[in-house]
C-alpha cells in the first residue's frame, strides 16, 4: 500500500475492475479501456504521469510465444562451435602475435541473438530481387561472424589464422571493412554510434528506392546489432524520431544490453533497459524487452503479489553485473532475500540452478519470440532491447569483469573450463592450443546451417561488387555548353553553374531518375529551390496540406514518388542517405548517383568520420560543398567561413578533391566522375567546392580539359614577356584575383602565365605515385610526375593563391620547380566586405601582387625598395595584424 493512497479499499476496487475485464474480454479490451478513462481523465484535468517504462521484464508473455521452429538442439551445437571458434580466433592471433587484439566478450554476449537471426530471419541475396536484408554487425562481434562463414564454407582455415593480419592481402579485417573484405562486409559499423544511423537511413532509403519504382525493396529489412554503451553516442540515438516519423517496420534494431562498456557499467547506478525503453518509446518505437530466460518462467508465474517483479525493478545494473560474477548462495541472500516470500520461490533450487538462471538474450527461444515480433509489427520500427552478460561463460575472468572487454587470451584452466562448457570434442592437450573446429562438411550441423540458409537466400554477410545494371553517362549534350562560358558577360556563381547541371542531369532520359540529390535544409542558400518543383522533395505521405507558395511556380512540392531527399538540418543523418544512395549498387544491385549539398564548413568538419565510413563502405557520389572559402562567404564570420575542408578532406584516401573557378572545371570534373563510377566500376567519391560569388564564367581553354581533371592547367600565358616574369596558380573565386594581380604586375613590369589549379591533392598524390614507384625501380626510366610534365620548360617563381589555407596549396611544394609561395587564408574567419577580408587573409590582388614582387626580390631580380614602393603604391599596410593571431 503506498503511504499517500487515501482510500486503498477504492484503488483496490478499480484495480480489480481492470484485471475483471482483462480476464473475461483480454488484454486488448483492458487497453481500449484504458484509453478512453484516460481520455476522460485529461479532459477533466486530471494529468496522470503516464510511465515510459514497463516492469524489467520480457515484453512477451509467456502465453503468447510462438512455437520455436528450429531444432534447439542442433542450433546449440552449432552456436557452441562458433562461439569456440571465434574465441580461438582472438586467443590463436594474440598467442602468436602479441598485441594484434581482438575482441572475445562482445560476440560472447551476443551469438545467440546472432544465431537465431542466422538460422532464422536474416534474408541472403540469393533471394527474389537479390537485395536479401540489410544486416548492421556490432563490430566488435566479428570474429563470431567470420566463425559461422567458416562453417558454411565461405571462409578457410588459412583466413582464420591470419585474422588481423591483411597487409599481405589474405586476412580478415579487424572489423566489418567493405574496403579490406569488398566480397563480403556491407557495412561498416565499428565507429559507435555510425553503424545504427546509418541503417535508419538505409531502411528509409529502400522505402525512397520502392517508392519511385527503382526497385521492389519490400522484402528487404535492415538489421541493425548495437551495443549498449554504443547509446551513449548522440549518432546512435539521434535519427531515432526519423524511423518512427517514416513508419519503419522494415527496420529492426538489436541492443545487445549486457551493462557493460569497455571500461565498466553503463549505467552501474541506474537501469539501461529501462532508460533507453523510455527513449525509444517515447521516440515512436516499438519496443520488445527480452529480459529473462525460460528458467524464470515459473517463478515469475508464481509471483502473485508482484514482489519479485518489484526486485526486478529496483536492482541496479551494477548490482546485476555483481551477480553474474558471485556464486547462486550470495543471488539467494542478496536478491531473494529481501524478502521471505521471495525466499521461498527459491527454496527448491540449489545454488547451482540459481545461478543459472538465465538472461533472456541467451534463451533461444524468447530470442526468436522477439525477433519474430518485430518481424511482424506494422506501422512502426522496433526495438529489441535483449539483456545478456558479456563475456557469457567464458568463465569467471571474463564473464561481466570490468576489464572483459579487453582480454584476449583464456589461460589453461579457462580453456578446459570453456571446452566443457561447450562440450568440444577437444582432449584436454588439444583444447590447451584453442584449436579451431569444424565437424566436417557433411557434419550433421553444417548439413542443417546450409540447409537454414538455402531456405533464407544464402549466405551472408555478403557484398556484390559488381552491379547487375550497367548506366549511360550522358553524352555531350550535357556538358557541352559549359565549356562556352557565360556569353553574355554576366556574373555567374559556380554554384548556380553547378545548379544547372544538376538540373540537366535530372532531366537526361538515362540517368535523370537515378541521380539522388540530398539537401539539409539549405536549398534556398545554394539556389536549388527549383528543385522543388521540377523533381519533388520525397515524402512517404505525399502532401497531405496546402503549401502556402502553390500559386507560384517553382512551389514547395512533396511527393510519394519526389526525388529531393530534404533531410532538414542533419549534416550526419544527410551522410546517412548519401551512403545508402552511394553504395545502392553494391546493395541492391541499383547504381544511383547521390550529390549532397551541404555548408562546406559542416562537411568533412563536422561528419569527417562518417565520410570515412563512406569511404570503408566503397561509397560513390558526389560531396558538394557549398557557400565554401574562407573570404568568399564573407558576412558569416568565424563558424562559417570554411578555409580548410580541402586538407581534411584530401586526407581520405580514395577522395578527389577540387576547387574548381570556372563551369567547365564543375562540368569535367562531374563527367569524369560519372565515367570512373559507372563505367569504369571505380570506388572513388569526389568533394568538390562550390561558391557563391558572381564573376564572368571563362570559356573551356583548349585542351585544357585533362589538366582540369588532372589538378593543373595553362589558363592563359602572357601575350608579351616583360623585365620579369612569374607564373600564377588560382583556383576557386580567388582566381578573379589572381586575374586581377596578373593586370596590376604588368605596371611593375611583371608579365604572368596563369595557371588553374582545381587540385593540390590529386598532383600531390600522382607526384607521390611516382616517387614510390622509381623508388621502387632504381634500374628504369622514372617516371615523371604529371605536375612536372605540366610545367616543364616552365621557370618560377610561382605564386599560388586561393580561399583555402597554406597547407592546401604547399601539398605540392616539394616539387614545384622553383621558387614557391603560397597564399592562404590560414585564421579564424571573421564578418566583412569580401575585399576587406580577403586584404586581412592576404589573398586580394594586391597582396598576390606583393608576393609576386617579394618573390623576385627573393630570387636577386628586385630591390627591396622597389617591393616597399610598390606596397605604398598599392596602399598594402606591410604593418597590418597576421590573421593567424586573431
Ligand atoms: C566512436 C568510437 N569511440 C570509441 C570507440 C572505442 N570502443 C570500442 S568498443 C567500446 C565499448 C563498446 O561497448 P558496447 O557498445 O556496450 O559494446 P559491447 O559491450 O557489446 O562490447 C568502445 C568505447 C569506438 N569504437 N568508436
Ligand atoms: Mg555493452
Amino acid at each position: 500500500m503506498s503511504p499517500d493512497d487515501l482510500d486503498p479499499q477504492e484503488t483496490r476496487e478499480w484495480r480489480e475492475a481492470l484485471d475483471a475485464v482483462v480476464a473475461i474480454d483480454g488484454r486488448e479490451r483492458g487497453a481500449f479501456i484504458l484509453a478512453r478513462v484516460l481520455e476522460q481523465a485529461q479532459r477533466a484535468g486530471v494529468t496522470a504521469r503516464l510511465p515510459l517504462t514497463t516492469d524489467f521484464v520480457n515484453t512477451i508473455r509467456v502465453e503468447d510465444e510462438p512455437a520455436f521452429p528450429g531444432d534447439e538442439w542442433m542450433e546449440k551445437r552449432i552456436r557452441r562451435i562458433v562461439r569456440w571458434n571465434a574465441m580461438a580466433m582472438v586467443a590463436r592471433a594474440n598467442k602468436s602475435f602479441a598485441g594484434l587484439g581482438g575482441h572475445i566478450s562482445t560476440y560472447a554476449s551476443s551469438a545467440a541473438l546472432y544465431e537465431v537471426g542466422f538460422n532464422h530471419f536474416f534474408r541472403g541475396k540469393d533471394g527474389e530481387g537479390e537485395s536479401g536484408d540489410q544486416v548492421f554487425f556490432q563490430g566488435h562481434a566479428s570474429p563470431g561472424i567470420y566463425s559461422r562463414a567458416y562453417l558454411e564454407g565461405r571462409l578457410t582455415l588459412d583466413q582464420l589464422e591470419h585474422f588481423r593480419r591483411e597487409s599481405r592481402g589474405k586476412g580478415l579485417s579487424s572489423y566489418p571493412h567493405p574496403r579490406l573484405m569488398a566480397d563480403f562486409w556491407e557495412f561498416p559499423t565499428v565507429s559507435m554510434g555510425l553503424g545504427p544511423l546509418t541503417s535508419i537511413y538505409q531502411a528509409r532509403f529502400n522505402r525512397y528506392l520502392h517508392a519511385r519504382g527503382i526497385k521492389d525493396t519490400s522484402a528487404s529489412r535492415v538489421w541493425a546489432f548495437v551495443g549498449d554503451g554504443e547509446t551513449d553516442e548522440p549518432e546512435t540515438l539521434g535519427s531515432l524520431s526519423l524511423a518512427a516519423r517514416e513508419g519503419l517496420d522494415n527496420l529492426t534494431w538489436v541492443v545487445n544490453c549486457n551493462l557493460q562498456r569497455l571500461d565498466g557499467p553503463v549505467r552501474g547506478n541506474g537501469k539501461i533497459v529501462q532508460e533507453l525503453e523510455a527513449v525509444f518509446r517515447g521516440a515512436g518505437w516499438n519496443v520488445v524487452k527480452l529480459i529473462w530466460g525460460r528458467g524464470w518462467d515459473p517463478l515469475l508465474a508464481a509471483d502473485a503479489d508482484g514482489l519479485l517483479v518489484q526486485r526486478m525493478n529496483e536492482i541496479v545494473d551494477g548490482q546485476f553485473q555483481k551477480y553474474t560474477t558471485s556464486g547462486g548462495d550470495f543471488i539467494r541472500q542478496d536478491f531473494f532475500g529481501k524478502h521471505p516470500k521471495l525466499l521461498k520461490m527459491v527454496e527448491d533450487l540449489s545454488d547451482e540452478q540459481v545461478k543459472k538462471l538465465r538472461r533472456g538474450g541467451h534463451d533461444t527461444q524468447k530470442i526468436y519470440a522477439a525477433l519474430k515480433r518485430a518481424v511482424d509489427h506494422r506501422g512502426q520500427p522496433t526495438v529489441i532491447l535483449a539483456h545478456t552478460v558479456k563475456g557469457w561463460s567464458l568463465g569467471e575472468t571474463f564473464e561481466a569483469s570490468n576489464a572483459t572487454h579487453q582480454m584476449k587470451k583464456l589461460n589453461e584452466k579457462e580453456l578446459l573450463a570453456f571446452r566443457d562448457a561447450l562440450e568440444m570434442p577437444l582432449t584436454d592437450a588439444q583444447a590447451m592450443e584453442a584449436p579451431f573446429h569444424h565437424p566436417g562438411p557433411k557434419s550433421d550441423e553444417v548439413a542443417y546451417l546450409m540447409e537454414r540458409r538455402r531456405a533464407l537466400g544464402g549466405s551472408l554477410p555478403r557484398r556484390k561488387m559488381k552491379p547487375a545494371l550497367r548506366l549511360e553517362v550522358p553524352g555531350e549534350a550535357v556538358f557541352a555548353e559549359f565549356a562556352e562560358g557565360t556569353k553574355s558577360g554576366e556574373g555567374v556563381s559556380t554554384t548556380m553553374a553547378f545548379v544547372r547541371l544538376l538540373g540537366k542531369l535530372l532531366r537526361d532520359k538515362s540517368l535523370g531518375q537515378r541521380v539522388v540529390p540530398i539537401i539539409p535544409d539549405e536549398a534556398r542558400t545554394f539556389g536549388m529551390d527549383p528543385l522543388f518543383r521540377q523533381v519533388g522533395i520525397y515524402s512517404s505521405k505525399g502532401q497531405l496540406y496546402e503549401p502556402v507558395d502553390k500559386s507560384m511556380l517553382l512551389y514547395y512540392r512533396e511527393a510519394k514518388d519526389g526525388q529531393v531527399l530534404e533531410e532538414g538540418i542533419t549534416e550526419a543523418g544527410s551522410m546517412g542517405s548519401f551512403t545508402a544512395a552511394g553504395t545502392a549498387h553494391a546493395t541492391h544491385g541499383q547504381p544511383m548517383v547521390p550529390f549532397y549539398i551541404f555548408y562546406s564548413m559542416f562537411g568533412f568538419q563536422r561528419v569527417g568520420d562518417l565520410a570515412w565510413a563512406f569511404g570503408d563502405a566503397r561509397g560513390r557520389g558526389f560531396l558538394m560543398g557549398a557557400t565554401a572559402g574562407r573570404t568568399t562567404l564573407n558576412g558569416e564570420g568565424l563558424q562559417h567561413e570554411d578555409g580548410h575542408s580541402h586538407v581534411l578532406a584530401s586526407q581520405v584516401p580514395n577522395v578527389r578533391c577540387y576547387d574548381p573557378a570556372f563551369a567547365y572545371e564543375i562540368a569535367a570534373i562531374v563527367e569524369d566522375g560519372l565515367h570512373r563510377m559507372l563505367e569504369k566500376d571505380e570506388d572513388v567519391f569526389y568533394y568538390v567546392t562550390l561558391q557563391n560569388e558572381n564573376y564572368v564564367m571563362a570559356p573551356q581553354p583548349q585542351g585544357a580539359r585533362e589538366g582540369v581533371i588532372k589538378g593543373l592547367y595553362a589558363f592563359r600565358k602572357a601575350e608579351k614577356r616583360l623585365k620579369h616574369h612569374v607564373q600564377l596558380f588560382g583556383s576557386g573565386s580567388i582566381m578573379v584575383q589572381v586575374l586581377a594581380a596578373a593586370e596590376r604586375l604588368q605596371q611593375f613590369g611583371v608579365s604572368c602565365d596563369i595557371w588553374g589549379a582545381p587540385s593540390y591533392q590529386l598532383l600531390r598524390n600522382d607526384a607521390l605515385a611516382c616517387e614510390r614507384w622509381n623508388r621502387h625501380h632504381p634500374e628504369k626510366a622514372p617516371r615523371v610526375p604529371y605536375l612536372l610534365q605540366a610545367l616543364s620548360g616552365v621557370t618560377g617563381p610561382f605564386i599560388a593563391a586561393s580561399d583555402w589555407v597554406k597547407a592546401w596549396p604547399d601539398m605540392i611544394s616539394r616539387w614545384v620547380p622553383g621558387r614557391y609561395v603560397v597564399l592562404g587564408t590560414d585564421g579564424y574567419g571573421m564578418s566583412d566586405t569580401r575585399p576587406e577580408l580577403r586584404r586581412h587573409f592576404e589573398v586580394d590582388s594586391e597582396s598576390i601582387v606583393v608576393a609576386a614582387l617579394d618573390a623576385l626580390r627573393l630570387e636577386g631580380r628586385m630591390a627591396g625598395a622597389d617591393v616597399a614602393k610598390a606596397m605604398a603604391t598599392l596602399g598594402y599596410d606591410p604593418e597590418k595584424r597576421d590573421p593567424m593571431s586573431v
